[in-house]
């Protein structure tokens, strides 16, 4: 009864009395005895702008660590005073777990403004950031990990690979992690040059690319991108910087595996592997040499923390996975070879399935700039397909971390058949989990954090 009158005050509040009544004629009271009734209006949480006395439809917003901890009807006061005295948003949420609501003050940031919004929730000791065009939360994760990856895809074919590695940018831009290097399992030098684009693109050229050159011969190509590094304007100059530029050499992508595992703490590398495992294979494969007197095994086993893979199909179907499959000489080795005591999260295609970025919201997210090298492959090569954006699950599940975003199957065993097929047997010492596929909501709220950092700049 009491929740229902409550919420009745709640409506007769907003409808009548101070809709019609500018803010600063009302008494901090007032605004008090209003946001109080928010609270039970909106049991979930709100945010809500004094000025313009209504939900902003736009924005970042982050709570202040000065108005941690008003819970109670009395601290609204308080919590009023602090944001007229700065950006006059007031916000609130319920915590699950104790049942209480908290009240707070919050800074607005512009909505590409996240790595200032993160580092901010960060300094205030907040988890996250409010964007209220997407009406998502993102986390701050401001007790912050040492995350260190190396990303492994296959550039120049579908485009999930370029909008995983924009991810991991946009995370280095929040200082959620570390990119040690990229490496590229698909042969040919115009897909290393096209990650030489993006890194120096978004403001990383000396991260390290190393170029597979042993690996699959003429794998399929679904978009033919590999030539973005080499764009020129209508003057012949090129579109792009690069910094390995045209004379520069790749390591191949073993050896760089090697040379940076060597060089980092034991048991701290992450791997995002989006891509086939030539690479990988070839790197359990190794001996010794001039950047570790340990073999590939041996390497892995005393470097590398976990792997999360785009690939593998699980459940009933019984299908070959096309990563996989397309090198599956080297892919047999890899999963014979790998460390047993590595865990393994696979991100199965059927999760990546429901999550299309179309040609007109790539286009309308990159609006900030009329030359980006995503951009370009839409615009210039009149690619007007929906990409089903399987990789950046990986990246996403590798920084945010185990069942922040997504469910796991319990633990097993997987193995690989010589037709291509991933066996999973349950077991609960296994290294390997799998990703549930989420459910429709889930779907939009990774879309949505996908193009959030699409349109940072
Ligand atoms: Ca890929």
């Amino acid at each position: 009864m009491k929740r229902i009158i409550l919420l009745f005050s709640a409506i007769i509040l907003t409808s009548s009395v101070f809709c019609q009544a500018p803010t600063e004629t009302l008494s901090d009271k007032d605004l008090a005895t209003y946001i109080w009734a928010l609270s039970k209006t909106y049991p979930d949480g709100f945010t809500f702008d004094l000025n313009t006395f209504s939900h902003p439809k736009e924005g970042l917003y982050v709570s202040y660590k000065e108005t941690q901890n008003s819970f109670t009807r009395k601290s609204i006061r308080k919590v009023i005073k602090h944001a007229h005295a700065h950006d006059n948003i007031v916000g609130g949420w319920r915590d699950p777990d104790t049942g209480l609501f908290y009240f707070d003050s919050n800074r607005r940031f512009p909505e590409d403004s996240l790595a200032a919004a993160v580092q901010f929730a960060r300094d205030n000791g907040q988890h996250t950031v409010y964007d209220a065009k997407k009406d998502i939360n993102v986390l701050s994760n401001y007790e912050q990990q040492d995350i260190r990856i190396i990303y492994d895809c296959d550039m120049g074919s579908s485009t999930d690979d370029l909008f995983a590695l924009m991810m991991l940018y946009r995370y280095m831009d929040m200082k959620r992690c570390t990119l040690l290097g990229v490496i590229v399992d698909r042969m040919d030098r115009a897909n290393a040059d096209a990650v030489d684009v993006m890194n120096n693109y978004y403001g990383y050229p000396d991260i390290p690319i190393g170029l597979e050159k042993n690996g699959v011969k003429d794998p399929r190509i679904f978009i033919p991108y590999h030539n973005m590094a080499y764009a020129r304007s209508t003057d012949g100059e090129p579109l792009f910087k690069r910094s390995v530029g045209d004379n520069g050499d790749y390591l191949d992508g073993y050896k760089l595996y090697r040379k940076i595992l060597a060089a980092q703490p034991d048991k701290s590398v992450t791997i995002a592997s989006v891509g086939f495992v030539t690479c990988l294979s070839r790197l359990l494969q190794s001996g010794p040499d001039e950047y570790s007197p340990l073999n590939g095994v041996d390497l892995v086993a005393k470097k590398v923390k976990n792997i999360y893979m785009m690939g593998g199909v699980f459940g009933d179907s019984f299908e070959h996975d096309y990563n996989f499959t397309a090198a599956i000489g080297y892919s047999l080795k890899f999963f014979e070879l790998l460390p047993k005591d590595i865990d393994l999260v696979f991100s199965p295609g059927e999760v990546g399935d429901p999550l299309y970025y179309s040609a007109a919201e790539v286009i309308s997210d990159l609006n900030w700039t009329d030359s980006h090298p995503i951009k370009w492959i839409y615009q210039f090569l009149k690619e007007d397909k929906f990409q089903k954006m399987w990789d950046p699950l990986a990246v996403i599940n590798a920084v945010e971390g185990d069942q922040v975003f997504y469910k796991l199957s319990p633990r097993g065993f997987v193995t690989l058949t010589p037709t291509g097929e991933t066996i999973f047997t349950p077991d609960p010492n296994g290294n390997a989990r799998y990703q549930y596929p989420g459910p429709k909501g889930w779907s939009d709220y990774v879309l949505k954090y996908i193009r959030l950092m699409a349109i940072q700049h």
